[in-house]
């Protein structure tokens, strides 16, 4: 991939996306946003990919925002086409069928921690700190963050976390509910590598349907919620993966899944 700020690599079913601008901690410029949305539709082409490992390039930083500089001077306009954009690219993101872990390995600040709470899963570094600083500028979260977080956490958490703009260590994150495992920096992405293989190991139509109904149903009543789980599961009964899997069960071996 031809891109200067955003990394793709493959390792077997894992895709590893690498946001690579450390002089910038990483910030997100609409360069940044272009090649991200890249690696998005790269990864989606590849049949092969079974998880994604989202991750900040350098020592110190996840992504420590939006670019603050590029967004000094917006207009109204130029900042609603910012969020817009934003919004577009994180969206793709969360919309990806394969299941995206964000390895949080330093700051992950403002459009930093939107683009983590756009992931399924967050691993945090203990040099990890997390937070939505934008009032601090005296504007707001611009890429889902007052949504994702409060949806995630509930109103009282984020308020107080949007209206401080106060960052939090991995450890506080962990206990909010926002990560789910806070581990050495050394340990992060073996930890986060082993959490893509397990779930790469899985049937890769079944996770995807896991992941399809527990977003759609959220925003749904539970009877109707219900309702597409119960579809889903007897659609996965037309599937070979399920024949594959419940075959080895009983043959008492692993099982070989197709994607099929
Ligand atoms: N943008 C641009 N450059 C950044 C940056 C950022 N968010 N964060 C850090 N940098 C740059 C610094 O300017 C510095 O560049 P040089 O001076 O070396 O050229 C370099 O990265 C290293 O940073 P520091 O020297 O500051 O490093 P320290 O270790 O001293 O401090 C820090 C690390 C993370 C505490 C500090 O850099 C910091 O406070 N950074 C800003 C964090 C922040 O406020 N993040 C939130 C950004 S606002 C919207 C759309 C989107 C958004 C809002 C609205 N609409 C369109 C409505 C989203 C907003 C945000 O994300």
């Amino acid at each position: 991939m031809n891109a200067e700020f955003v990394k793709l690599e493959f390792d077997g079913p894992i895709a590893l996306v690498t946001i690579d601008r450390p002089k910038a901690l990483n910030a997100l410029n609409l360069q940044v946003l272009a090649e991200l949305d890249a690696a998005i539709s790269q990864v989606t082409a590849n049949p092969d990919a079974r998880a994604l490992i989202l991750t900040g390039g350098g020592e110190k930083a996840f992504v420590a925002g939006a670019d603050i500089g590029e967004m000094a001077n917006y207009t109204t306009t130029q900042a609603l086409a910012f969020a817009t954009r934003g919004h577009q690219v994180l969206g793709r993101l969360e919309a990806l069928p394969i299941p995206t872990i964000a390895a949080v390995n330093g700051f992950a600040l403002g459009g930093g921690l939107e683009l983590a709470l756009a992931c399924d899963l967050i691993y945090a570094s203990e040099k990890a700190k997390l937070g939505l600083p934008e009032v601090s500028l005296a504007v707001i979260p611009g890429f889902g963050g007052t949504q994702r977080l409060t949806r995630l956490l509930g109103r009282a958490r984020a308020k107080e976390l949007i209206f401080t703009g106060d960052p939090i260590d991995g450890a506080k994150a962990k206990e909010l509910g926002l990560v789910l495992e806070v581990v050495a920096p050394d340990a992060l992405m073996v930890r986060c590598k082993e959490v893509a293989q397990k779930i790469a190991s899985r049937g890769p139509v079944a996770v995807s349907q896991a992941k399809r109904v527990i977003e759609a149903g959220a925003d749904l009543p539970l009877k109707d919620a219900n309702e597409l789980e119960r579809q889903a599961f007897g659609l996965l009964f037309g599937t070979e993966d399920q024949r594959e899997g419940m075959r080895a069960f009983v043959e008492k071996r692993k099982a070989a899944f197709k994607n099929a």
